[in-house]
C-alpha cells in the first residue's frame, strides 16, 4: 500500500511536555483553592514526579484529575464534575500560556519528517487525547504556523467518547482523512498511544519519552530512540513492502 498519511501523537511525540503538563497541573490546583469550595477533597494537591508517573496511566487531563481523587484521596469523583471542569480550564490555560512562552521545542527528527512528508505529498494529522488548545500553542510557538496550515486534520481532546488506549481517535482521523490504516503510519511514544493506533489498526514507530520509558512499546512496527534517523522515503518503502 502506497504511503499516504503520517498521523502523530502530541504529548510526547512531538514533544516532551509532560513536565510542563505536571507544573501546570500544579499550578492550578494552587490557584483554584480546591478545598474551599469542596471540603471533602482536602486542600494542597501537589503531583511530584512519581506519582506524576503513575497518574499518567490515565490519559487526559480531566480523567486524570478524577482518577486521583477517587485512587490518591479515596473519594467518588462523581459529584465534582463541576469542579474538575474548572481546575481543568485553568490547568489549559496556564499551560498554553507556558507554551506561547517557548518551554517547549520539537524533539528531534520531527520537524524533519513533516517537511520531508509536505515536500513528497504526505498528508500530516494528529491524534491526540490532550486538549486542541494545547495542540494550537504547540505548533504556532513550535513551527511559527496555525495548526491547521501544519497537520491537514487534528483529532483531539473530547472530540471522541472515549481517550486512548481506545482507538477512537485514530478512528476518527483515518475517517476525517477518508484513508485505510495501511496506508497510514502513527508516530506514538506511550503503550496507551500504541495501543490505540494498533487498535484502529494502523502500524506505529514508537520512541520512548521521559514518563514512558518502561512502557511496553512491542507491539510497535519499530522502536526508535527518537524519530531523528527515519525518512518518509523509508517509511512509504516500509510500508509498501508489507
Ligand atoms: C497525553 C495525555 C494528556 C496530557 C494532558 O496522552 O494524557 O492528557 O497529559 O492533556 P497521549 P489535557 O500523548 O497518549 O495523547 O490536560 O489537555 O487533557
Ligand atoms: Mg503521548
Amino acid at each position: 500500500m502506497r504511503l499516504a498519511a503520517l498521523i502523530f501523537d502530541v504529548d510526547g511525540t512531538l514533544a516532551e511536555t509532560e513536565e510542563l503538563h505536571r507544573q501546570a497541573f500544579n499550578s492550578a490546583f494552587a490557584q483554584e483553592k480546591i478545598h474551599d469550595r469542596a471540603p471533602d477533597l482536602k486542600n494542597g494537591w501537589v503531583w511530584d514526579e512519581p506519582l506524576y508517573g503513575a497518574l499518567l496511566r490515565t490519559t487526559g487531563g480531566k480523567e486524570r484529575i478524577a482518577a486521583y481523587i477517587r485512587d490518591h484521596l479515596g473519594v467518588d469523583p462523581g459529584p465534582y464534575a463541576s469542579h474538575i471542569e474548572s481546575i481543568h480550564r485553568a490547568k489549559t490555560k496556564i499551560y498554553a500560556s507556558l507554551v506561547d512562552d517557548g518551554a517547549l521545542s520539537l524533539r528531534p527528527g520531527i520537524r524533519e519528517l513533516v517537511a520531508e512528508a509536505h515536500r513528497t505529498g504526505v498528508v500530516t494529522a494528529i491524534a491526540t487525547t490532550t486538549s486542541r488548545a494545547n495542540v494550537d500553542a504547540l505548533v504556532r510557538s513550535c513551527f511559527g504556523r496555525d495548526a491547521g496550515e501544519v497537520f491537514s486534520v487534528i483529532c483531539a481532546g473530547d472530540e471522541v467518547a472515549r481517550k486512548k488506549p481506545a482507538p477512537d481517535v485514530y478512528e476518527r482521523a483515518l475517517e476525517l482523512l477518508s484513508l485505510p490504516a495501511s496506508a497510514c503510519m502513527a508516530f506514538e511514544d506511550s503503550w496507551n498511544g500504541l495501543t490505540s493506533a494498533r487498535a484502529a489498526g494502523l502500524a506505529c514507530i514508537a520512541s520512548p519519552s521521559r514518563y514512558t520509558q518502561a512502557d511496553d512499546l512491542s507491539g510497535a512496527s519499530l522502536v526508535v530512540r527518537d524519530f531523528s534517523a527515519l525518512s518518509v522515503r523509508d517509511i512509504a518503502a516500509w510500508l509498501e513492502a508489507r
